[in-house]
């Protein structure tokens, strides 16, 4: 039975509509799920909501309704912005759901049967949006709480804590000597500089149910929730125990394992505000339980909008869906992966979004393809010719970067590799001239040879970008004239025959008038 490859993105908070920064980050992972598929793996690929908290009480409270049937109104349109993205997630959790919320009960009755948690009362400043009790380092100079953490109150209240006080060694010790379970590497450093310098304190992990009603009952005391991370973050393991995750059955002491198996996951992909959760908390609660920690956290930056924070109030936002629907998915998809590399913030812009439609999609890719194929149409009645590809050592090559780029999620370079070879082939038809061979009978072999070497790269160029466009790849694929779709990374598409029929030809990016 052999692992899965298992990705994840964070899961999004269910009071509000989705935005660019959840919709880059479910696409970027889509990316990378796609690529391993193409790569020849078993690809297990989750996405979700988290569903419970105060934000999520008090909102469905705003709106007269139960949580659970806000949740529910919610849900659909969030299912519907997965599907919009084209994303191709293997299986969506929400945290409401029976098969999760089992699962967090579970663990914590045997990490509270283990000795892990103790109660206290705790009296403190505590944030309301942030859901989290503030320290004194929270603090500004003049010793307010900065605006960021909204309303601040005063609060005294018994919980549960998580010892995790004991466990500061080793995980400084396993991200010293694993180097890629973090990435970047300033996103490494970032987490050790915490982990050096400060006391791990104890993790609050429930809130009093009068309190907030909205969370996982405690399973050991009823005045309890979970605490909306501890609930969120067992998303991960939650699924694949659902679907018989050997590993993970046995580790919670289950018997029922099936052949599915994902743990340990490969990839959590999350942006960067929630790094201290995954690379600090999370492989806490792993070990705590018995289980293999994931194999990397990928940590994506976050994207501002004409050089401002994303704010709803301000109305500094972009909305995903629209953009999808004036420049289609393809386009969308492709200036996510191709301006922001995962890792650094970025900026959107609308003028930047344009200038990249037209000169990388209208003029580059899309001209190219357009250009070579109705060149076969009109010279040789649409029939690839006899002939050798006079690119082959440049697609080969961009083949293998392009490939090696995947692998390493450098999904940015994979892209930019592609535009290279665009960039390459337009160049080559300015220089080779084929309309003007094209006119000269004894130069019928010099023009075979130019269009098979342009319906070749755009061969190539269509399996390469069906990670980051599957429409735009299947479109081409088609034009090609192929039955079926290619997405095969693992090896370059052998050439097509001579003869060979090209199907209908239509632009891929429509140039736009701007
Ligand atoms: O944090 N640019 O949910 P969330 C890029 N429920 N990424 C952004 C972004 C931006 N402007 N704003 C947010 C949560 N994100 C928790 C996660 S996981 C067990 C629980 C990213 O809806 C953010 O970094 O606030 C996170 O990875 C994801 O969107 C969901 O954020």
């Amino acid at each position: 039975m052999s692992k899965r490859f298992y990705v994840t993105t964070a899961i999004d908070y269910a009071n509000g509509a989705p935005h660019l920064g959840h919709a880059y980050e479910k696409v970027i992972t889509d990316v990378i799920a796609r690529a391993h598929r193409a790569l020849g793996e078993n690809v297990f690929y989750l996405t979700g909501l988290d569903e419970h908290g105060q934000k999520v009480q008090q909102a469905a409270l705003a709106e007269g309704k139960s949580p659970q049937d806000y949740c529910d109104g919610l849900a659909v349109s969030w299912r519907d912005f997965t599907a919009k993205l084209g994303l191709s997630n293997d299986d969506f959790v929400r945290t409401s759901e029976p098969r999760h919320k089992e699962v967090v009960q579970t663990i914590l009755s045997k990490l509270h049967a283990e000795g892990q948690f103790y109660k206290t009362t705790y009296s403190g400043f505590y944030s309301t949006s942030a859901e989290t009790f503030l320290t004194e380092k929270d603090r500004l100079p003049d010793g307010s709480f900065d605006a960021s953490w909204g309303k601040v109150i005063e609060l005294q209240e018994d919980n549960y804590y998580f010892k995790l006080r004991a466990h500061q060694d080793w995980i400084i010790q396993y991200i010293e000597s694993n180097p890629g379970f973090i990435a970047p590497d300033y996103r490494r450093n970032e987490v050790l500089g915490f982990l050096k310098n400060e006391v791990l304190e104890d993790l609050c992990i429930t809130r009093p149910a009068e309190r907030l009603q909205w969370g996982i009952p405690v399973p050991f005391d009823q005045g309890f929730v979970t605490w909306v991370w501890f609930d969120a973050l067992v998303n991960y393991i939650s699924v694949p125990f659902a679907h018989g995750d050997p590993v993970i059955r046995q580790a919670l002491g289950f018997g029922g394992a099936s052949s599915f198996a994902a743990w340990p996951a490969d990839l959590h992909v999350i942006g960067k505000d929630i790094l201290k959760f995954h690379a600090v908390y999370w492989p806490i609660m792993l070990k705590a339980m018995g289980l293999p920690l994931p194999r990397q956290v990928l940590v994506h930056g976050f994207w501002q909008k004409e050089g401002q924070r994303l704010s709803k109030s301000t109305g500094n936002v972009i909305d995903p869906l629209a953009v999808i629907d004036e420049w289609g998915l393809d386009a969308f998809r492709y200036y996510l992966v191709r301006e922001l590399d995962i890792g650094p913030d970025g900026n959107w812009t609308d003028a930047g979004f344009r200038a990249r439609y037209q000169s990388e999609l209208a003029n580059g890719l899309g001209n190219l393809v357009n250009r070579s194929l109705s060149m076969i149409q009109r010279y040789r009645a649409g029939r690839v010719p006899r002939g050798t590809s006079q690119l082959a050592r440049e697609t080969a090559e961009t083949w293998d970067r392009a490939v090696a780029a995947y692998r390493a999620c450098a999904l940015q370079e994979a892209v930019q590799q592609c535009g290279a070879l665009v960039t390459r082939a337009n160049q080559y038809i300015d220089q080779t001239s084929p309309f003007k061979i094209a006119k000269d009978p004894a130069r019928a072999g010099d023009l075979d040879h130019i269009l098979v070497t342009l319906a070749e790269v755009c061969r190539a160029l269509g399996v390469l970008l069906w990670p980051v466009m599957p429409g735009a790849s299947e479109k081409l694929q088609r034009q090609l004239g192929l039955e079926s779709v290619n997405t095969n990374l693992s090896q370059p598409p052998l050439p097509l025959p001579a003869g060979h029929a090209l199907g209908e030809i239509f632009p891929l990016f429509p140039r736009k008038d701007l």
